[in-house]
């Protein structure tokens, strides 16, 4: 049997919710979790704005972020404050800001190589978002000594990206969407969310 305490889980981190429920409406690409999930409805429409609340962070740091690219930062955002589905990866964290991470979530290969082909046009100082900025103005900008240049140079493969940008919340894999093996940034609910079935088989692998 599977252990339960890795199931239907909300990580103890900045926005969380302490334990997953139904949120009855959340706002655009965070519909999919509407009937379960960590965020609140606020969340979810922080999530959609450039610099919210949450973490103050400028998808803009170097220019304006195109649309197709940041619809994919949305979902990441939309998948990690809302998925009650990533307890098998679940870690404790040494920061200030949150108690615990994720940590190598396999992510569907489509999701990592769409996310990247859509952002070759936009343009970043850093490789690792969650680390080293330069916060006096209270929101991140380059920090002395980078430059602003195209993602395909700072992450040259789609592994680089997804792996890399924040602190290896995810690993990238050969698994297909639907596999059931691997995670699903987008997803359509209406046959339900296929990433309760990853976790369960994680938590399985886990155990
Ligand atoms: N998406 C995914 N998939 N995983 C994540 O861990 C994740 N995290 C964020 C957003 N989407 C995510 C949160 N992003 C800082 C920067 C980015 C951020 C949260 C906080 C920040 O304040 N960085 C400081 C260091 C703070 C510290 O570590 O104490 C910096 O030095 O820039």
């Amino acid at each position: 049997t599977v252990r339960d305490s890795l199931l239907n889980v909300c990580m103890d981190a900045k926005h969380h919710k302490t334990a997953p429920g139904p949120e009855g409406q959340l706002h655009g690409q965070c519909t999919p979790w509407k009937d379960n999930a960590c965020c609140t409805a606020n969340t979810s429409v922080q999530a959609h704005q450039d610099q919210s609340y949450l973490y103050n962070f400028n998808w803009d740091h170097c220019g304006i972020m195109p649309e197709k690219c940041k619809r994919h930062f949305i979902q990441d955002t939309c998948l990690y404050e809302c998925s009650p589905n990533l307890g098998p990866w679940i870690k404790p964290a040494d920061s200030s800001w949150r108690k615990e991470r994720i940590l190598h979530v396999p992510l569907c290969l489509e999701d990592c190589e769409e996310w990247w082909e859509d952002c070759q046009n936009a343009v970043t100082c850093k490789v690792n978002w969650h680390k080293g900025w330069n916060w006096t103005t209270g929101i991140n900008q380059c920090p002395r000594g980078t430059s602003c240049q195209k993602f395909r140079y700072v992450f040259p493969t789609p592994a680089d990206l997804c792996q890399q940008i924040w602190s290896h919340s995810y690993r990238y894999t050969a698994y297909r969407r639907g596999s059931g093996r691997c995670i699903q940034m987008w997803f359509n609910p209406s046959q339900g969310n296929p990433n309760v079935a990853v976790a369960r088989y994680y938590a399985q692998a886990n155990a």
